[in-house]
């Protein structure tokens, strides 16, 4: 079981995203979050040794009013990945992400991100793709451009974020193994 939340200023497609990517639908109404929501998706992901497994994933949906500053930190808390979305046809909401970023990896430093370059359908788009790549670079994170509206790329950002984590999350359970045994006073055949 992992947990992701969604992060980004508000109207940027987080809940859109999410819905696209455990419902399959999209709706052209915007409905603030208002505090979270949860989504439960199964998927089956295969490991870099090719192995399938079965993920089981909780998709935390917060709230991007900064009233609910402490509220979100305790959300993010316990997150093995988080998505940070903005909209390229608002240039502020893409400035933002370093900010959304520094916030997200002080409470959990180890968890996994993925930058979201979201609406890519629209026309006026402000915000190019070198600008997301930059991102990508800069912070080390995963970056994807994606349209929660005809659903381009969407699954391809979950599925490659949540095998990412646990790919990480397996790494550090090797790390532990051997962290233990090593500091146990007799030698584990
Ligand atoms: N054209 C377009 N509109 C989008 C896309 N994703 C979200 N929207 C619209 O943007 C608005 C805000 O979306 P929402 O998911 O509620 O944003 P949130 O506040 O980040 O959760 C809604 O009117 C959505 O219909 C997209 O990929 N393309
Ligand atoms: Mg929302």
């Amino acid at each position: 079981m992992f947990k992701l939340v969604a992060l980004g200023d508000g109207a940027v497609g987080k809940t859109s995203c999410i819905k696209r990517f455990t419902e399959d639908s999209f709706s052209e109404k915007y409905i603030m979050t208002i505090g979270t929501t949860f989504a439960l998706k199964t998927l089956e992901v295969k490991t870099p040794e090719g192995r399938k497994m079965v993920a089981r994933v909780v998709l935390w949906d917060l709230a991007g009013q900064p009233t609910y500053n402490e509220l979100r930190r305790r959300y993010m808390a316990g997150a093995s990945m988080a998505i940070i979305v903005f909209d390229v046809t608002r240039p502020q909401t893409f400035l933002d992400v370093g900010e959304w970023y520094t916030k997200f990896i002080n409470v959990c430093p180890n968890a996994v991100v993925a930058v979201v370059a979201n609406k890519i359908d629209r026309a006026d788009r402000l915000v190019p793709p070198e600008a997301g790549e930059m991102i990508k670079n800069w912070l080390d994170v995963l970056y994807f451009e994606t349209s929660a509206k005809t659903g381009e790329n969407v699954n391809t950002l979950f599925t490659q974020l949540i095998t990412r984590a646990i790919q990480k999350h397996k790494d550090s359970q090797m790390r532990s193994v051997t962290d233990s045994t090593s500091s146990l006073p007799f030698r584990v055949p």
